[in-house]
């Protein structure tokens, strides 16, 4: 197939069909995340589905992980701004079930995910649990098998084979884990697994990654990119624990072979390949998403042109060759055609390489929401459900089925500093009144709260109490409890926390964070020239501190700037409360808020 023709050689072409802004990037792997997140979460079984359309099946554990991995570079992606609440859900769904299984490798992914929620959380509880799964794996090294050189992680606690899924899996979690603990031995280990499995199970003139070795010694070489991934990904970590060049090359070497023996042609270029959507089933229709990972690792660290346009050229074809646009779901073979169908682990591989490929393309433009404003969907949720079936909710969906004990929303909100703060529920409740009981921070803020009822599911309300807030992480927690009062169905959307005690930096009228020749003008177009929506905090723009505003309050701007005057009083330069009084007057304040 011809190379695609380059929009800069011929303007007419649309450039967008080979490179598209960050913003457009982002904005895929935001829509294809929400779908993944709406169509797999499963209400019934508090874990992700097998499959859309729904079978009745919830997905096994090592796809489970690939899921909550592809989670993971959402929140990444976003900076936490989005998708964060799903990490403690997708913990606790784990919880439920157990940590320990019978497959090492299988426990390796599930570990991995927790490493990195543990990164972009600081919460150690994940930290210790992948630990404790790491100490689990640890056993499976053996020095009695197999073949003439003896070696390696076995697959799993039957010892029927030795895969490079569990060695060079616990390569990676075992150089990560040295990164957090500096013990000796963390990065010993993962050196000798990685030594073993490279000189034994990489061919030396293809570098071609040996799937796995049976107790006879046989070598089995089923091609699949996520086991040269695995391996780029040890290479990587290795190289960046030792800073030695031969694990860079050794990455560099391997990523070669998936460049030519992996990868399928496409007008958007060369493609991840594992076979079509019908050759590669079962747990190879996961494998790209891996693969696809440790090639933008590998990216992350070379800035190397080529893996960019392998990552970029299969970011594009997942959305235009392999999207089912009217479903969001996307085929297995990244080439298409767009399937009617989607199993969770395909759907994983997808998500993982849109998000991934986002980060790579651009900083995150930002939500669009309120900072102050905290959906429902993004929450820590337990028992619930989360749809996106009734029109006006904010974000991408509310949570919904929501009528039992044992089922609550935790939102982890922040506030910029103590004061007295208006929390207010955007919320649908089509069969009526119900009631919550809600905490903060653990303790009762209120035991039976009320959402009246909006007479149906597509009509939204706001309802809202005040609490005192202290500057800092909190969590409101709105769960239904009988013993409380809890009744009836809610479809709750979102949480806004404003403050009551408005803050603001004098001076600042057009509250853009900065004072500036705008705050004069914004003021004098405000009072004189019918722009009332230009200033929006009254007390911010009393820059003289007279209590009131009017013209002086922009010449007392104009000769701070040229220094000619004194600055503005408090608060300033900082954001602070007003010590007049009359911030009443105060709209939004987005710099402090
Ligand atoms: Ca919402
Ligand atoms: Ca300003
Ligand atoms: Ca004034």
């Amino acid at each position: 197939m011809k190379p695609p023709a380059r929009c800069l050689v011929l303007l007419v072409l649309p450039c967008s069909l080979y490179a598209q802004s960050p913003e457009e990037y982002h904005a895929r792997a935001d829509a294809a995340l929400e779908s993944f997140l709406l169509k797999f979460w499963s209400q019934g079984a508090s874990y992700l589905k097998a499959h859309y359309p729904d079978n009745g099946s919830a997905t096994g554990y090592w796809t489970f992980a690939q899921g909550f991995d592809a989670v993971l570079d959402g929140v990444e992606r976003t900076e936490g701004k989005a998708y964060a609440g799903w990490i403690e859900t997708l913990f606790d769904a784990q919880n439920q079930r157990g940590w320990i299984v019978d497959y090492y490798d299988d426990e390796n992914w599930m570990a991995l995910a927790l490493l990195r929620a543990h990164d972009l959380t600081g919460d150690t509880h994940y930290l210790q649990r992948a630990a404790a799964l790491f100490a689990d794996i640890r056993n499976g090294w053996d020095t009695t098998c197999c073949g003439s050189k003896k070696g390696g992680i076995w697959w799993n606690k039957a010892h029927t084979q030795k895969a490079t899924a569990s060695n060079a899996g616990v390569v990676i979690l075992a150089a990560r884990l040295y990164e957090h603990t500096q013990l000796p031995t963390d990065l010993d280990f993962a050196k000798q697994v990685y030594a073993y499995w490279f000189e034994n199970m990489v061919d030396p003139s293809s570098y071609q990654v040996t799937d796995h070795i049976n107790p006879d010694g046989t070598k089995v070489f089923w091609k699949f990119t996520y086991n040269e991934g695995l391996m780029i990904g040890a290479s990587i970590e290795l190289y960046r624990a030792t800073a030695d060049e031969q694990y860079l090359t050794n990455a560099q070497r391997i990523t070669s072979f998936v460049a030519f023996h992996e990868t399928v042609s496409t007008a958007y270029g060369k493609v991840l390949d594992d076979g079509t959507s019908s050759s590669c089933a079962g747990d190879c229709q996961a494998f790209k998403g891996p693969a696809f990972r440790y090639l933008k690792l590998l990216y992350d660290v070379t800035e190397s042109p080529a893996y960019h346009n392998l990552l970029r050229s299969s970011a594009n074809a997942i959305w235009s060759l392999a999207r089912n646009s009217a479903e969001e779901i996307f085929a297995v073979s990244w080439a298409g055609p767009a399937p009617v169908d989607s199993s969770e682990p395909q759907a994983a591989a997808a998500v993982m390489a849109l998000n991934l490929f986002a980060e790579a393309s651009g900083p995150f433009p930002g939500t669009g929401r309120p900072s102050n404003q905290y959906e429902a969907e993004e929450a820590a949720i337990s028992g619930v459900g989360i749809e996106a079936s009734h029109a006006g909710f904010t974000g991408w969906g509310y949570v919904a089925g929501w009528n039992g004990p044992g089922q609550n929303v935790d939102f982890s909100i922040h506030v910029p500093a103590s004061g007295t703060y208006e929390l207010i529920f955007h919320y649908a409740g089509g069969a009526g009144s119900a009631s919550r009981r809600i905490r903060i921070g653990g303790a009762t803020a209120v035991a039976n709260f009320s959402f009246p009822g909006t007479g149906s599911w597509d009509s939204y309300s706001t309802v809202a109490f005040e609490r005192a807030l202290t500057s800092g992480e909190s969590v409101v927690s709105v769960a239904f409890d009988s013993a409380s009062g809890s009744h009836n169905y809610l479809n709750l959307d979102h949480l806004v926390v404003r403050s009551l005690t408005p803050r603001m930096v004098r001076g600042d009228a057009n509250a853009d964070g900065v004072l500036d020749l705008t705050d004069a003008v914004a003021i004098a177009l405000y009072l004189f020239g019918g722009r009332p929506n230009l200033v929006e905090c009254q007390a911010a723009a009393d820059a003289d501190s007279s209590g009131g505003l009017d013209i002086a309050d922009a010449l007392f701007i104009l000769r701070y700037i040229f220094q000619l005057g004194a600055e503005p009083g408090s608060p300033f330069p900082e954001c602070g409360a007003d010590p007049l009084e009359v911030a009443a007057s105060c709209g939004a304040y987005p710099p402090c808020e």
